[in-house]
């Protein structure tokens, strides 16, 4: 009985030591602690062994029975241990991923440049306002002396939509309203979307205008070019100038282009303003009587100065954008440069 004690002893060890999930140690527990296990058939055997033998072998077998069960217990902590291990190796959640992977929305470019346009004329003392965009051809053409024959009446130039209201052309007509509701001072500025039927790589049959109109007693050239001057400091850079060449709108008496000195070489001849130093940037004048008058402002005792800006002719010669349409394709590599 002795050999046999050991042999078990040799057995269960070795299997033990072999088993590497706790599933093989549960089956070692029962094939020799279980009811129906080895050690227990051995200690059931006793009876058969001689009196005198039996305590002495009672004793062997249960300090076999221990030893294994101390085994058992030890090689089940290493077991569960590395069970343990390999679960959380498993279900690891990395941490160190940034959480701040979510894409963020910023302005398009058109509404950062009218926003910081805006910004610029609010710091001059100015109002912005804004009207509807489906008008009526009064406060489109005719409230600022655009007769019916005018070229920019063409159907060509204009989204009808009938004889009456059009999509409008320009910002210019939010300013007919205004002069109709305000009395003067008036300092405004208009920004929002204008249509009209072009479309290529400078044109889109929608754009962005921002119109400014200033009415006052003895408004004259000279504060439209300084405002101007002011503008553009403030906007493109400060060493920028302004030239005013005439020019010709029905809405303005006497009506000016106004160009930049080039933004990109100084002045001196580029590619950008083709070798001339400047840059075409927007149209303006001083209010032609008629238009005041046609708004029921006394034209003896006021005078007023008006501007109108392309958005996208700002943003492109500020940012160097080559194409209009980049504006309207929504390419997100496109818009995330402005933010
Ligand atoms: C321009 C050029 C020159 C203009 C005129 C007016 C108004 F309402 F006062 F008559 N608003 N905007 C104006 C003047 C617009 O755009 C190129």
């Amino acid at each position: 009985m002795q050999e046999k004690i050991k042999e078990i002893l040799t057995k269960a060890k070795q299997r033990i030591l072999d088993a590497d999930s706790m599933q093989l140690i549960n089956e070692i527990r029962v094939r020799f602690l279980g009811k129906n296990g080895e050690i227990t058939a051995l200690l059931k055997s006793l009876k058969d062994a001689p009196a005198d033998q039996r305590p002495k072998l009672g004793k062997l077998i249960n300090d076999l029975r221990g030893e294994v069960e101390t085994i058992l217990i030890e090689h089940e902590k290493n077991i569960a241990e590395r069970e343990k291990q390999k679960k959380l190796k498993e279900e690891r959640i990395d941490i160190t991923l940034s959480k701040n992977n979510r894409k963020i929305g910023a302005l398009h470019p058109l509404n950062k440049v009218i926003r910081d346009i805006c910004y610029i004329f609010i710091g001059l003392g100015f109002e912005v306002k804004d009207g509807p965009e489906v008008e009526l051809d009064y406060y489109n053409f005719e409230g600022l002396n655009i007769p019916a024959d005018h070229p920019a009446r063409d159907e060509q130039d204009t989204f009808y939509i009938n004889d009456n209201i059009l999509l409008r052309t320009q910002t210019s007509a939010v300013q007919v309203r205004t002069m109709e509701e305000q009395k003067p001072p008036i300092r405004i500025v208009c920004p929002g979307k204008v249509y009209r039927p072009d479309d290529d790589a400078s044109h889109s049959p929608m754009f962005h205008q921002i119109e400014g109109l200033v009415v006052d007693e003895n408004i004259t050239l000279c504060d439209l070019q300084g405002l101007l001057d002011a503008f553009a400091q403030e906007f493109f850079s400060s060493v920028t100038k302004t030239r005013l060449r005439p020019s010709f709108f029905p809405f303005t008496e006497p009506s000016v282009e106004v160009d930049l000195s080039c933004v990109m070489c100084g002045g001196k001849g580029c590619s950008l303003c083709k070798g001339t130093g400047w840059i075409e940037l927007l149209g303006a004048g001083v209010v032609n009587p008629r238009v005041l008058e046609y708004s029921g402002i006394d034209s003896k005792k006021y005078s007023g100065l008006a501007f109108g800006l392309g958005v996208e002719r700002a943003a492109m010669i500020k940012y160097g954008i080559p194409d209009i349409r980049l504006f309207f394709e929504n390419d997100i590599r496109f818009l995330k440069q402005y933010r």
